[in-house]
């Protein structure tokens, strides 16, 4: 088995569920033009920065906006999302995730965030993991979204490692390809059928360990 020198974790969806917190603000934003946002479409918008989610939504609707109101849409849908997460605390984290960043700590593997998100800080703060990552890349901190993989390629940079000695852990396709493209190991969270280009695909954290994913990519020579 080759060695694992660390791992990055995508936020939403994978450490944290705050895509239902996405969906209401932009549901509400959504309904201004009349717009109904199902939750089939919102499932597009999982990893796609805020910008690009915007543009989505208003395309099902053959609205096209200016930059200034592009720029306003989303700073008003921002608003709602922060004062829906606002209340957030650990008791929001996805089952498993702090035993499996204290089981990477005792083995001293380096832990990175690697999000789309540009309130990915706020939120690591609000539940209480901030202290577990060495390496923390936003939606702030790239020019190129999933799936190009720069905020991969940022986060193993900080962290001091190669990408063939890192796993990356994504629960959006997008977030899959920007590992694979990037020459990293992807740990797909959800449904096969939605990530199928993963190495490997867990429903949870909730009934692995660091140890058993390594072995579950190793059994399937991955690894
Ligand atoms: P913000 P991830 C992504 O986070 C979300 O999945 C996506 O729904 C959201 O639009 C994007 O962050 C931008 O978030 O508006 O907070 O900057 O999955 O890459 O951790
Ligand atoms: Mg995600």
């Amino acid at each position: 088995m080759k060695t694992v020198s660390a791992c990055i974790f995508d936020l939403d969806g994978v450490l944290v569920d705050t895509a239902k917190y996405h969906f209401i603000a932009w549901r509400n934003l959504a309904a201004r033009w009349h717009i109904e946002l199902t939750h089939e479409e919102n499932e597009k918008l999982k990893g796609v920065s805020r910008k690009d989610s915007l543009l989505h939504i208003v395309a099902l609707g053959d609205i096209t906006l200016t930059d200034e109101e592009i720029e306003h849409w989303c700073a008003v849908k921002n608003e709602e999302y922060l004062s829906l997460v606002a209340g957030m605390n650990a008791s929001e984290l996805l089952p498993n995730v702090v035993e499996l960043l204290e089981e990477l700590k005792t083995k001293h593997i380096k832990i990175g965030l690697g999000s789309a998100s540009k309130n990915a800080a706020f939120i690591l703060e609000k539940t209480g993991i901030q202290h577990f990552f060495e390496a923390v890349v936003s939606g702030n901190d790239v020019t190129h979204s999933k799936p190009h993989p720069e905020v991969f390629h940022k986060g193993a940079k900080m962290l001091g490692v190669k990408s063939e000695e890192t796993i990356v852990f994504e629960d959006s396709q997008k977030g899959i390809q920007a590992a694979k493209s990037g020459g990293f190991y992807a740990v797909g969270i959800g449904k096969e059928e939605d990530l199928k280009t993963a190495d490997l695909v867990i429903p949870s954290f909730e009934k692995y360990t660091f140890e058993d994913i390594k072995q579950s990519l190793s059994q399937i020579n991955k690894i």
